[in-house]
């Protein structure tokens, strides 16, 4: 086996941006990018916030995933396996080096600094990872569909004399490049996630089909809607207006629809899928439950929510619906919408396309 560690490279990173929908996004990338450069990927921890808490917390990547269905596209491994075995052999203390495009700000001129800062610090911390030296790789990028590139990384950085390549942000774009999109059908729910959201649907909402809506709808987000008139490719609205914006105009509107816009595009949604018995709503801020039984009440449908939040088994449970509506602007909604695509089911956007 130690031989076998030492064929290959491994790719290591902090997913050190965003939360679950960037996250996942990067995830992607890095995917597409390991594979090219020929090195296997080491699946980090999700890195999540807790409100009150100072430090981000790591959650096993396979907390959430399956691994299996990775290793038919590339081979895979979990930070917490590979420190326990392969770094034990091929990633000695002393060798531990940061790579980074250009220098970060930090403590140290010159650095990647891979450590300042949180999540970084707490990030490599859960591993007891130091690095003793930073490497600054660009002009390099990891457009892992430019085979130039990729033979530039594999000869700069061959894997015999660099074992390990460990980013400090994660070596892909956001939102994910076009290219990439399709990767998510290997990300499969772990089995604990696909269980408990199976059972909730036959627990909650057996007897008819459901129509599963995103409400984006906290302060940081209405905060965040407010740049759409200068950035008309906000976050992840490339998956509806398209990356060049060739598939229409970002509206206010896509990134927060109005309570009357909402209830419109539900009763038409209604009116298509006739056998849709319920609405599941999943929200970061206000799921308008209370509004949306008012607006429908002749309706014999029922609408209802998961709770406790909880932002994993609500996207495991919109990616089962018969329909979907989504925030064109949030990666979460990215999230369900590859998904649902990957799978062939339909989805369509708040206000979108506008009419
Ligand atoms: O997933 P995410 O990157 O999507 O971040 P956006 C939003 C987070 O808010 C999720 C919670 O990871 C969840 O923790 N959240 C959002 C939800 N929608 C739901 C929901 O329907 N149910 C539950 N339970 N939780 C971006 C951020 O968010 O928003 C950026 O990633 C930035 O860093 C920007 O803050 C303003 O793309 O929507």
């Amino acid at each position: 086996t130690i031989l076998s560690y030492k064929t290959y490279g491994y790719l290591v990173y902090c997913p050190c941006m965003g939360r679950f929908g960037n996250q996942a996004d990067h995830f992607l990338g890095a995917l597409a990018f390991s594979k090219a450069i020929n090195r296997t990927l080491v699946l980090p921890p999700w890195v999540e916030y807790r409100y009150g808490e100072v430090k981000s917390i790591q959650v096993p990547f396979d907390t959430y995933f399956n691994i299996e269905p990775l290793n038919r596209y590339h081979q895979v491994i979990t930070m917490e396996d590979f420190m326990d075995t392969v770094a034990l052999v091929i990633w000695p203390p002393q060798e531990r080096i940061s790579f980074c495009y250009t220098q970060r700000v930090g403590e140290i001129d010159n650095s990647c600094n891979a450590k300042s800062g949180n999540p970084f610090g707490p990030f490599w911390d859960t591993f007891n990872i130091d690095f003793v030296k930073s490497i600054f790789y660009g002009p390099l990028n990891y457009d892992a569909h430019n085979s130039k590139m990729m033979e530039s990384w594999t000869k700069t950085y061959p894997p015999k004399q660099w074992p390990v390549l460990a980013f400090t942000g994660a070596p892909a774009s956001f939102p994910v490049q076009f290219e990439n999109v399709h990767l998510q059908k290997y990300l499969i729910w772990s089995d604990d996630i696909l269980s408990k959201s199976r059972s909730f649907i036959k627990n909650n909402m057996s007897g008819g089909g459901f129509l599963g809506i995103h409400l984006r709808n906290g302060p940081d987000w209405v905060k965040a809607c407010q740049h759409i008139p200068d950035s008309p490719k906000l976050f992840s609205a490339p998956q509806c207006v398209g990356y060049k914006n060739e598939k229409g105009k970002l509206t206010s509107s896509m990134c927060l629809p109005q309570k009357s816009e909402i209830i419109k595009q539900i009763k038409r949604a209604l009116k298509k899928f006739k056998d849709i018995k319920y609405v599941f709503v999943a929200s970061d801020s206000n799921h308008m439950i209370e509004d949306l039984k008012t607006s429908v009440k002749n309706m014999e449908l029922t609408i209802l929510k998961h709770q406790p939040s909880n932002p994993h088994l609500d996207l495991a449970i919109l990616g089962q619906a018969n329909y979907f509506i989504g925030n064109c602007v949030s990666s979460f909604t990215a999230f369900v919408k590859r998904e649902r695509d990957a799978k062939g089911l339909p989805s369509e956007f708040w206000s979108f396309p506008d009419r």
